[in-house]
């Protein structure tokens, strides 16, 4: 373009600004997939150790939730571990309470460590046990309790950033601690199924896979489903569970999910971006939208995952690639 077309393009560009216009032919951002998060790892050695001083710093009254935030290093002052998701580590010590209250974003619990504690969804109560995952949907009220002699840490992942960005994001809290209690599940039972899926029944639906092929990136890896919708239990968030067999070399992948990983059994090796990450158990990783990776196991390996596959599924978004 010579310099006699740009003078009058760049004036029309200055009077058009105030009127909060812009041409879209110059635009900036490009529609490419991918975004600016980054990868990033929160080793259990790290967050164990500042859960517990943070149980001795506030109690649980005046937390409210005592929750660990995890938050991108590219998104400060976020408080989301992708732009799509929230993720946190809860601890709750032996006769503490997390009072009642509901909000408008999904939550789930993927338990972590310790036995003894309980979540009540809409007065149905549940024990929790670790690899368990449960979901608390939307607008139900929920309340924990720790009724054992030890510590219990879970990993609570929140669709918080889809209320931000629609405006949604309402929250009440329960008038007392406690919503009164209807139901109380020990052991799952047809209150619970909805809401509550053992990790004794997901390892045992992939012990029954392998044996048979495994998938070239994944390995053996199977998604949450409701038992009664098939649909997943979430309306914004999949979950996973995938089992890597000993001295397993996956293949490269990507998705436009974001995906963020916990490790629940044995450790293995993630090479995302070029670098290689060793995860020990209990560790939690972030791989954004569009970033390539893949998984060498150390030893028998239980992972689980959450992404926000449901709500691009929904919205005809979501892609994957297989990479040799
Ligand atoms: C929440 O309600 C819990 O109920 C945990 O345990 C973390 C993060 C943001 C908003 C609500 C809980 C949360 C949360």
């Amino acid at each position: 373009m010579n310099l006699d077309q740009t003078k009058p393009l760049q004036e029309f560009k200055e009077q058009i600004h105030p009127h909060y216009l812009l041409p879209l032919w110059e635009r900036k951002v490009k529609l490419v997939p991918g975004s600016h998060c980054v990868p990033a790892h929160w080793p259990y050695s790290v967050v164990k150790p500042l859960l517990d001083k943070a149980a001795t710093l506030i109690n649980k009254k005046d937390a409210d939730r005592r929750v660990l935030v995890m938050e991108n290093p590219s998104l400060r002052s976020s408080s989301f571990i992708a732009q799509s998701l929230f993720a946190g580590q809860q601890i709750i010590l032996p006769g503490e309470i997390a009072p009642s209250h509901r909000h408008s974003p999904n939550a789930f619990r993927f338990i972590v460590e310790g036995e003894g504690a309980y979540t009540s969804i809409d007065g149905i109560q549940m024990m929790m046990r670790p690899g368990d995952f449960i979901v608390t949907p939307n607008w139900a009220w929920h309340d924990h309790g720790n009724l054992g002699d030890q510590p219990v840490v879970w990993m609570d992942g929140l669709d918080t950033p889809f209320t931000s960005l629609f405006g949604a994001h309402f929250r009440e809290n329960y008038p007392e601690d406690t919503y009164p209690v209807t139901h109380t599940s020990h052991e799952p039972d047809a209150a619970s199924k909805s809401f509550l899926f053992p990790f004794i029944e997901m390892a045992k639906s992939l012990q029954d896979l392998v044996g048979t092929t495994p998938n070239l990136a994944h390995a053996y890896k199977l998604r949450y489903t409701d038992p009664v919708t098939q649909n997943d239990p979430l309306t914004t968030v999949s979950a996973f569970m995938q089992f890597l067999p000993d001295e397993f070399v996956g293949q490269s992948y990507r998705s436009t999910e974001n995906t963020v990983f916990n490790v629940f059994q044995g450790s293995c090796v993630l090479e995302v971006g070029g670098q290689r990450y060793y995860l020990s158990k209990h560790d939690v990783f972030v791989v954004p939208s569009w970033e390539t990776y893949r998984f060498e196991s150390c030893e028998n390996t239980y992972l689980f995952s959450f992404t926000d596959r449901a709500a691009q599924q929904t919205l005809g978004f979501w892609r994957e690639e297989f990479l040799a």
